[in-house]
C-alpha cells in the first residue's frame, strides 16, 4: 500500500473517528474523552509530528538551496539565462500566491468557525515590510539558523552556494559533502512523511471531535479553493506566459506536457520529475539541452507556483479558522513569504507543508493549524507538484525562445505529441 493510501485512509478515519466521538457527545467538558482527545494520545502523536516537521525546515532549505545553486555549474551559467528564468519564474510564482490570496480571501474561507488554539497564541502583529526586508541580510548566520529566521537563512544559502561557485574546483570536495547532506536530508523527510498516516489520523480525529462537521466542511472548501485555484493558475496564467512572452501555441504545450504531469502527480516531486521534464522539453518542445538542462533542475529547485497558491490558500484558510486579521501588511508578507519559501522548498512529496510552517510563524498564526492542513495535504501535494513541473516547462520555453534556443519545427511537430514518445 503506497504512503499516499496510508494517508489518506488514515484521514478517512480521522475523519469517521472525530465525528463519531463529536456527534456521541461523550467529549463532553471535563470528561475523560474530551481530557484524552484534547491533551491524550491524539495531541500527543500530533504536536510530535509537526515538530518533527519543524525540525526539518532549516537544514532541507539549507542544503537544499546550497545544492540547488551549485548545481548550476558554471557561475557563468547564473548570468542571463539565470537572471532570466530567475525573474520569470519568482514573476510567475507572485502571481500565484497572489491569485491564490485574492480569491481565498474573496470567497472567506475559514470564516465562522472561531476555533480556539489549545495552545494559547498570540497572533503576533506581522512586521513592517521594511523590517522583513532589511532582516534578510543576517548580522549572525548561525544565530539565523538557531532562530530559525528563514528569509536570511534562504539569503545566507543562496549566497554560499554562489560563493563556493567562485571558488571553483577547490570547493569540490565541500560541495559533494553537502550533495551528500542533502541526500541524507530527503532521506529524513520520507521517514518523518512515513509516520504522516497515524499523525494525520490523530490529527484530524483530535480537531473533528473538537469542531465536528462544521470544520469538515470547512476543510472540503479549504481543498476545492485550493485545487480551483491551482487549475486556474496551470490552464489560465501559464498559458498567458507562454502567449505573451514567446508566442508559442499553449494547445500543443498542454498535449506535450501532459506525460510529465501525470509523473509529478504520482510522484509529488518536481526533483523525481526532473528527468521526465528534461526529456520532454528538449526531445518534444525543441528547448536547446544548453538552456534546458539549468533552468529545468533550477525550476525544480526554486519555483513551485502550486505550493505558493496552496500556502497563500492555506494562510487565509487558518488565519479565518482562528479569528486572526492579517490586513494589508500582513497579506503582503505572506505574499512574499510564499514567494521565498517556495524557493526554499526542496522538490520532495510534503515539503510544501514542512514550509508553511515558515509562513505561519512570520505572521503568528498557531501551528497546529498545520496539523488541520497536513489531514488533506497529501491530495493537494499531488495537484501543485503537476503545478510546479508544468511552470518550469513554461519558463524553460520562454528563456529558450529569447536566447534564440527553441526549435519551433520540433515544438510544433504534432507527430512528437503521443505521450509514449
Ligand atoms: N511535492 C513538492 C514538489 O516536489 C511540492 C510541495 O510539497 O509543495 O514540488
Amino acid at each position: 500500500m503506497t504512503l499516499t493510501v496510508k494517508v489518506i485512509l488514515g484521514m478517512v478515519l480521522g475523519i469517521v473517528v472525530g465525528l463519531a466521538i463529536n456527534f456521541s457527545g461523550l467529549n463532553a467538558e471535563g470528561s475523560f474523552v474530551q481530557k484524552f482527545v484534547t491533551s491524550g494520545l491524539f495531541h500527543i502523536v500530533g504536536k510530535m509530528f509537526i515538530n518533527a516537521l519543524n525540525m526539518l525546515v532549516v537544514p532541507l532549505v539549507l542544503f537544499s538551496l546550497i545544492c540547488g545553486v551549485c548545481g548550476i555549474g558554471d557561475i557563468k551559467l547564473l548570468g542571463k539565462i539565470g537572471t532570466k528564468s530567475f525573474g520569470f519564474y519568482m514573476l510567475t510564482t507572485a502571481v500565484a500566491i497572489a491569485s491564490a490570496i485574492l480569491i481565498a480571501v474573496g470567497l472567506g474561507i475559514g470564516e465562522g468557525m472561531n476555533a480556539r488554539s489549545s495552545a494559547e497564541f498570540s497572533a503576533r502583529e506581522a512586521p513592517a515590510l521594511s523590517d522583513v526586508l532589511i532582516n534578510i541580510i543576517p548580522t549572525n548566520p548561525i544565530n539565523a539558523m538557531a532562530q530559525g529566521e528563514m528569509l536570511s537563512i534562504i539569503f545566507f544559502a543562496i549566497l554560499l552556494g554562489v560563493s563556493l561557485l567562485l571558488v571553483g574546483k577547490k570547493a569540490r570536495k565541500v560541495i559533494d559533502l553537502i550533495e551528500i547532506l542533502n541526500e541524507a536530508m530527503m532521506k529524513m523527510v520520507s521517514i518523518i512523511m512515513a509516520l504522516a498516516p497515524y499523525a494525520v489520523f490523530c490529527l484530524l480525529a483530535k480537531a473533528m471531535a473538537e469542531l465536528g462537521v462544521e470544520l469538515f466542511a470547512q476543510l472540503i472548501g479549504f481543498v476545492l479553493v485550493a485545487g480551483g485555484v491551482m487549475l486556474l493558475h496551470l490552464f489560465v496564467t501559464l498559458l498567458i506566459f507562454l502567449k505573451v512572452f514567446s508566442g508559442l501555441n499553449p494547445v500543443t504545450f498542454m498535449k506535450k506536457i501532459r506525460n510529465v504531469q501525470v509523473f509529478a502527480f504520482s510522484t509529488s516531486s518536481s526533483n523525481a520529475t526532473i528527468p521526465v521534464t528534461l526529456r520532454t522539453v528538449t526531445e518534444r518542445m525543441g528547448v536547446n539541452n544548453s538552456v534546458a538542462s539549468f533552468t529545468v533542475p533550477f525550476g525544480a529547485t526554486i519555483n513551485m507556483d502550486g505550493t505558493a497558491i496552496m500556502q497563500g490558500v492555506a494562510t487565509v484558510f487558518i488565519a479565518n479558522l482562528y479569528g486572526v486579521e492579517l490586513g494589508m501588511t500582513g497579506y503582503l508578507t505572506v505574499i512574499m513569504m510564499s514567494v521565498l519559501a517556495s524557493i526554499g522548498t526542496a522538490g520532495v512529496p510534503g515539503a510544501g507543508l514542512i514550509m508553511l510552517s515558515m509562513v505561519f510563524a512570520q505572521v503568528g498564526l498557531p501551528l497546529e493549524g498545520i496539523g488541520l492542513i497536513l489531514g488533506v495535504d497529501r491530495l493537494l501535494d499531488m495537484l501543485r507538484t503537476a503545478v510546479n513541473v508544468s511552470g518550469d516547462a513554461v519558463v524553460s520555453l520562454i528563456v529558450a525562445k529569447s536566447e534564440g534556443k527553441l526549435d519551433e519545427a520540433v515544438y510544433n511537430d504534432q507527430a512528437l505529441e503521443s505521450s509514449d514518445k
